[in-house]
């Protein structure tokens, strides 16, 4: 047996209690994805938000489901509006319940119904700066993210801001799922290194869903 020191095989990663990585756990539905992000994006187009300092984010975005993240100079909320167009964000598809309760399910996490998906566009030299997920009035269910298209250097800085963050890589088709005691961890996104992918072009995308009603 060779060591499978070149072996680019999924790979699954706990990061601390409540949070992994499933190594390409959504790589077999890339493409039907992709398609179901571009239809949304037709009706609500990506742009970049301004946060509550004025800044304008690297990061494109958009959303779907029964409300989307929005920011602006009054705050971060979640809207069940769309202020560009003001109309409803576009329904979920149910490929994206499907394969986020999934991997919700796989992380230990049963009974997952998102009702937010954020679709984010990272582009070459985007990135997030390290936060964490707290706009969300449903504090027990557990954040599922996929990525696709470029790989990106994730950053998973712990429960207070001030602890160094680990850098994990991810690439097309991981799923990142953390809830419980993780929950509320600080984690961002370095910014993405330049390349073409086959299926997104020069782009990252990523989608977080979320539950952010009780009920
Ligand atoms: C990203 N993700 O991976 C940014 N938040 O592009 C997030 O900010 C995020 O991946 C909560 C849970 C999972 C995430
Ligand atoms: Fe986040």
């Amino acid at each position: 047996m060779l060591p499978d020191l070149f072996d680019d095989a999924p790979r699954d990663l706990m990061l601390e209690p409540g949070a992994v990585v499933l190594g390409g756990f959504a790589a077999g539905h890339d493409a039907a994805l992709m398609d179901a992000i571009g239809v949304i994006l037709d009706a609500a187009p990506l742009r970049h938000l301004v946060t509550p300092g004025g800044w304008r984010m690297s990061v494109a975005m958009s959303n779907c489901g029964r409300v989307g993240w929005v920011s602006d100079r009054r705050g971060y909320r979640y809207d069940p509006v769309d202020p560009e167009s003001s109309r409803a964000w576009p329904a979920m598809p149910g490929l994206f319940k499907t394969i986020a309760a999934r991997a919700a399910e796989a992380a230990g996490f049963p009974a997952f119904v998102p009702d937010a998906c954020l679709i984010n566009r990272y582009e070459p030299g985007a990135r997030l700066s390290l936060h964490q997920d707290r706009d969300e009035e449903d504090r027990e269910a557990p954040i599922v993210s996929i990525s696709l298209g470029l790989p990106a250097t994730f950053l998973w800085g712990g429960q207070k801001r001030g602890d160094r963050p680990r850098r994990i890589r991810l690439t097309h088709g991981d799923a990142v799922v953390w809830g419980g005691p993780a929950r509320f961890a600080f984690h961002g996104v370095d910014p993405v290194a330049d390349g073409i992918h086959s299926l997104t072009g020069r782009a990252r995308f990523n989608l977080t869903f979320r539950k952010v009603f009780r009920s």
